[in-house]
């Protein structure tokens, strides 16, 4: 009798006479749920189509997509917001590759997510025979991740989800691959050693308690400071110890700077947020803490012209003892997990704690209150086209009249202005490019946005940005997601003012199509598309948007000639040695 015959026979109600009978594609499905891990996104195809039907028959939330990057995209951020693995569920080669950005994206942000690909036999992969979409897919990922692992034999299944799981959330939190082969899926054992076989992964991040020496040291130094400042990263976001931290920084009284993916830990309209004083408490601190955030380019790796002249100690929690000293010398390291740093830190504390000098937090307060009152006219404009200031002026206040919508947004200087311009009031509400400022996240961080959190979605897009992943909007309106997307078109990439230096008929090479209407895509999938041409319109757009909880995009016509070349990262442009163009 072969193994199918068995199933069958069990179905007609024969189980009696057989042993109940499991296989690879109700394992992985049992220890998904068994693990909590209930929404899976992904593009199905061979060999994951009926794993995609089965899994959603056995009540997983499973989410089809148009792009399998996209759908990376999505599990990547869901990492960030739930601190548990977001899954990516692709078909091999081709589709494991277009997964593999989004992971390589994951592990460069510290997201713990899994990647899931079905791959072809080993036996003709390993001799190169030329199976259908044949890769070497666990050779390839494993550079860009944090871990991988394959799994052969049914009966390891739930061991392999398991080390996935730990592998992604522990410690730094990264990206996991799991090779799935086809054969996998559709072999059989029996139904109680299956059940036997699964793991459920207890305390997958347990805590990492610092050490009391390591506390002391940092609090001695902060003590010292003449002028402190504390940096929230997103790792600080991803940790979820917002009371610890929001108790340590009113307690200590020390300016605090967010990191892009940081804002709103804090409401950035705290009064010792030094978010709109940047520059200056950059280079004019001595004292600078470290929760969560590297030293990377986003902080000009703590050295250079950023941070000027005075001598700065440094003290820097994180997770990851080997990201002490990759830059500067830490005067501090406190490596832990930041829930048990912070608290640590606060209780070494006690009761009472010295406000850091007054001249420093007066000048932090006298130079926000400068930049503030400079950006307040120019939010304020009812020009159109538009530019970014004054349709960014009315996100603004849309963003303040609701603080738990969650903000997606890419581009350059749709990024750049908009970070600046929008404040944040709640923790992990702004989602953005993150360490790699990778064009192409929004739409996947939108869908998960909303499918995590169940809260309102608002994507702030560039027109190159959206172009990256707009295919989505049939997904969305698909799922019927409460996403308001605003694509900010400007004719192209930073500006659409460029013409080609040789004239001729093709266009430079970073405008588009001139006066495109964005707003006609989500309409051919049942969607609401509006065109915005004055703030006051954007204002109605987005307002109904988010009354309605309908799919929306709004174009929002943005003066091609407002942007600058690369936002705020122009810098980074190498320039030719000969001065020409
Ligand atoms: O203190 P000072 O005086 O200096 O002032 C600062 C703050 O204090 C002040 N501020 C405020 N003032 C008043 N009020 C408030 N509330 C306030 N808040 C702040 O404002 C200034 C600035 O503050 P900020 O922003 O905090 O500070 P700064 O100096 O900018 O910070 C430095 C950085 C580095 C931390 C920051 O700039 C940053 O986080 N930057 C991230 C940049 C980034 O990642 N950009 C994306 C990549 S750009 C490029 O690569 C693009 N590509 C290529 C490409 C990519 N990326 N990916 C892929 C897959 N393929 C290709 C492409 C194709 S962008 C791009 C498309 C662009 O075109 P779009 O159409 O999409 O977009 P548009 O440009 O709109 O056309
Ligand atoms: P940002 O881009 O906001 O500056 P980064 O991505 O550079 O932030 O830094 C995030 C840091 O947070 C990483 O070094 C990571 O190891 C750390 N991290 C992530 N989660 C935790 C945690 N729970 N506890 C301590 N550190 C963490
Ligand atoms: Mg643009």
């Amino acid at each position: 009798m072969t193994q199918a015959t068995t199933l069958k026979e069990q179905a007609a109600g024969k189980a009696d006479e057989t042993p109940e009978l499991t296989d690879g594609f109700h394992l992985v499905i049992d220890a998904l749920k068994l693990n909590g891990l209930t929404t899976v996104y992904g593009v199905p195809g061979i060999p994951i189509t009926d794993f995609g039907r089965m899994a959603q028959a056995a009540g997983i939330r499973v989410l089809s997509f148009r792009h399998e990057q996209n759908a990376g995209y999505a599990a990547a951020i869901a990492g960030f917001l739930t601190k548990k693995p977001g899954i990516c569920l692709t078909v091999s080669a081709p589709g494991f590759l277009n997964g593999l950005t989004a992971l390589a994206h994951a592990t460069t942000n510290c997201f713990p997510m899994i990647l899931i690909s079905g791959s072809s036999e080993r036996e003709i992969v390993d001799l190169q025979q030329g199976d259908y979409e044949e890769m070497d897919q666990l050779a390839v990922a494993k550079p860009l991740c944090k871990a991988a692992f394959r799994v052969l034999h049914a009966a390891d299944i739930g061991i392999g989800l398991a080390r996935a799981i730990r592998a992604a959330v522990s410690g730094r939190p990264g990206g996991v691959y799991l090779d799935l082969p086809a054969k996998l899926f559709g072999q059989v054992m029996n139904a109680e050693a299956g059940r036997k076989s699964l793991v459920k992964v207890i305390d997958a991040a347990p805590a990492q308690i610092p050490a009391p020496s390591a506390i002391k040291r940092a609090l001695d130094i902060l003590k010292s400071a003449k002028r402190p400042l504390i940096i929230l990263g997103k790792g600080a976001a991803y940790a979820q110890a917002d009371d610890a931290i929001r108790t340590l920084v009113e307690k200590s009284g020390v300016p605090f700077l967010p990191m892009s993916m940081a804002k709103g830990l804090l409401p950035d309209t705290h009064p010792q947020c030094a978010g709109a004083a940047r520059s200056t408490v950059l280079r004019d601190a001595d004292v600078v803490m470290l929760i969560g955030a590297r030293l990377n380019w986003l902080l000009s790796h703590g050295k250079g012209k950023t941070w000027g002249e005075a001598a700065k100690q440094f003290i820097h929690i994180d997770i990851e003892p080997r990201e002490m000293d990759s830059n500067v010398e830490i005067a501090a390291p406190v490596v832990g997990d930041i829930g048990s740093c912070v608290a640590a830190l606060v209780e070494g504390m006690g009761g009472t704690w010295p406000a850091p000098p007054a001249d420093w937090t007066n000048a932090v307060k006298a130079k926000r209150e400068e930049n503030v009152a400079k950006m307040a006219p120019r939010l304020m404009n009812n020009n159109s086209p538009m530019d970014y200031h004054g349709a960014l002026g009315v996100l603004r206040t849309v963003v303040k009249e609701h603080p738990d919508a969650i903000l997606v947004n890419e581009g350059a200087n749709t990024l750049d202005l908009a970070r600046g311009v929008i404040d944040m009031y709640k923790p992990r509400r702004r989602l953005d490019v993150g360490t790699w400022g990778v064009m192409g996240v929004g739409m996947g961080q939108a869908i998960a946005a909303a499918v995590e959190t169940g809260k309102p979605v608002l994507a702030v897009e560039g027109d190159s940005a959206f172009g990256f992943c707009g295919m989505e909007v049939e997904t969305i309106c698909r799922y019927h997601l409460p996403v308001c997307i605003v694509v900010f078109n400007n004719d192209g990439i930073y500006r659409g003012t460029d013409v080609n230096p040789l004239g001729g008929s093709d266009p430079a090479t970073t405008v588009f199509v001139k006066g495109a209407r964005y707003d006609k895509i989500i309409e051919a999938f049942g969607g609401v598309g509006v065109q915005a041409q004055t703030p006051d319109e954007l204002r109605r757009a987005v307002g109904a948007a988010l009354a309605s909880g309908r799919p929306t995009l709004i174009n929002a016509v943005i003066d091609p000639a407002a942007g600058s070349e690369s936002g705020r990262i122009g810098n980074l442009n190498p320039k030719s040695a000969l001065g020409k163009k």
